[in-house]
């Protein structure tokens, strides 16, 4: 793929450059929050922001607006983490604008190889003075009062982790677009997302208190340096990208501490069209994904195996070594991951009914597998094989067949499920819940074995019609047999 010069980043560098690097954003903190008084007293931040191959205009603009939005006396320093860029304009160009511009306010910290930006916040920690720390992306803008709530929080109790509300400065005009409130969740491929504020935050009815969150999106977070240090920052043995925002979310809650989003810090952030570190994120995210599964998730682990379809024995991957991990959540005296669910994370799906998961593939065509088809069809398909989500078929000891990615929490639809409706020849994807006739939805199905629709004696087969191509039907049975990649015993 091509980008332009201006894109290179993800984000329109060439606008930014036009930018004034001391601009205001909007102030989208709820009324309320500009009432809120603060104690004199507050703890001092080291503000860390990690990098590679960014824009320097941008890197510039974020420490800016750190020193402008942070009161002089809150700010202990800014420290820059250049996890081994190879663009020239951040080696010495970087260094002496901040020298200049900021005398001694400023560390610079160059990693020797490329760390990936785990253990590249890791890196800035270790240079941090403050008693608090603040990682942040470093295409980021503060926002007037940012600080002081955030330190507060901190001051009242050392092991609360602390995340300013996010909003977007759009990548292609810089634009500040406000959003809403929400907490941090995540689906079990441990790939993060926004949800909405729990019950008891809306019950309560103002907008400006905390809101509890299960882990973070990640690109901001505010932390007591010594309690981070305490429960074993962020894995180290984690690499480029993805998982550790997960891990540190499920660590704090069950390790004694929380994690909580504040409305009334506001900090906007560049979603960026693509990201530098890697052209494989999905494989480091997967592989740091059953890490942050292997240490923490007791019996729930598998939920993240099936979500990436793979074996739960040999599943190909080396996730290096945890034990040191592991031995961290021992000796943290930390909770059970059940807890977790129960307490923090309620609106998760759980999938604990589950026998088989994978591909299912049919002795007649073995190129093809089952497949969810265009969403709006709510009709099962054959497709050539290729085992992501839409092939992500999960057999449940009720008999069910679903077909789909795994579903993330109870707000949003679950997968749906295989359905004979009598009516039609071919199999219906439909939401199980909303099927009454238990019967019509539940399937006999053995490895290796007929997919028999229990209501009416009809079987799953394939219907090769030469130049036509190949139909998933349903009809009397005729002996077909189908396999599903893996199994849960
Ligand atoms: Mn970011």
């Amino acid at each position: 793929q091509h980008w332009g010069p201006h894109e290179k980043y993800g984000y329109n560098s060439y606008l930014s450059e036009k930018i004034s690097l001391d601009r205001s954003i909007p102030d989208y903190r709820p009324t309320k929050c500009k009432e809120l008084k603060y104690s004199k007293d507050l703890p001092q931040i080291s503000i860390i922001f990690i990098f590679v191959n960014e824009a320097l205009s941008v890197i510039l603009r974020s420490v800016h607006s750190a020193v402008n939005h942070t009161p002089a006396h809150l700010l202990k320093e800014i420290i820059l983490v250049d996890d081994n860029s190879d663009e020239e304009e951040l080696k010495a160009p970087l260094e002496e604008y901040v020298n200049k511009r900021y005398p001694g306010l400023v560390k610079v910290v160059r990693n020797q190889k490329r760390e990936g930006l785990i253990r590249a916040r890791i890196e800035g920690w270790k240079a941090a003075t403050g008693q608090i720390t603040g990682f942040f992306d470093a295409h980021v803008e503060f926002t007037a009062g940012w600080a002081e709530p955030v330190l507060s929080r901190i001051q009242e109790n050392r092991r609360r982790v602390i995340l300013p509300s996010i909003d977007n400065i759009k990548q292609d005009n810089f634009e500040v677009q406000r959003y809403e409130n929400s907490a941090h969740g995540y689906s079990w491929e441990l790939w993060c997302m926004y949800i909405s504020p729990p019950k008891d935050w809306w019950d309560a009815g103002d907008p400006s208190l905390p809101i509890r969150t299960p882990a973070m999106i990640g690109c901001s977070f505010v932390v007591h340096r010594k309690f981070f240090g305490e429960i074993g920052l962020l894995d180290p043995g984690m690499d480029v990208y993805g998982g550790e925002n997960i891990e540190l979310g499920i660590k704090v809650w069950l390790c004694g501490g929380s994690m909580e989003v504040l409305p009334c810090s506001r900090v906007a952030h560049i979603e960026r069209k693509k990201k530098p570190y890697n052209n494989n994120i999905g494989f480091y995210t997967k592989r740091n994904a059953l890490r942050v599964a292997e240490v923490w998730m007791d019996d729930y682990k598998w939920h993240v195996y099936i979500a990436w379809n793979l074996p739960l024995e040999n599943p190909g991957i080396d996730i290096g070594d945890v034990s040191e991990r592991k031995a961290l959540r021992k000796s943290l005296k930390c909770k059970n991951f059940q807890w977790y669910l129960d307490h923090v994370y309620p609106e998760m799906r759980r999938y604990n009914n589950t026998v088989a998961y994978g591909e299912l593939r049919n002795n007649k065509a073995k190129d093809v597998c089952l497949d969810q088809g265009p969403q709006e069809n709510h009709t099962a398909i054959l497709y050539p094989c290729h085992g992501w989500g839409p092939q992500l078929a999960r057999y449940t000891k009720e008999g069910f067949l679903h077909l789909g990615a795994l579903g993330t929490t109870t707000l949003l639809p679950d997968t749906r499920c295989l359905v004979d409706n009598v009516k039609s020849r071919f199999p219906q994807l439909l939401d199980c819940e909303k099927v009454k006739s238990s019967l019509h939805k539940r399937w006999n199905f053995i490895q290796n074995g007929a997919i028999l629709n229990k209501g009416t004696g009809r079987c799953l087969e394939v219907e090769n019609r030469g130049m036509a191509g190949i139909d998933l039907i349903l009809r009397s049975c005729t002996g077909q047999r189908w396999t599903i990649k893996n199994f849960i015993k």
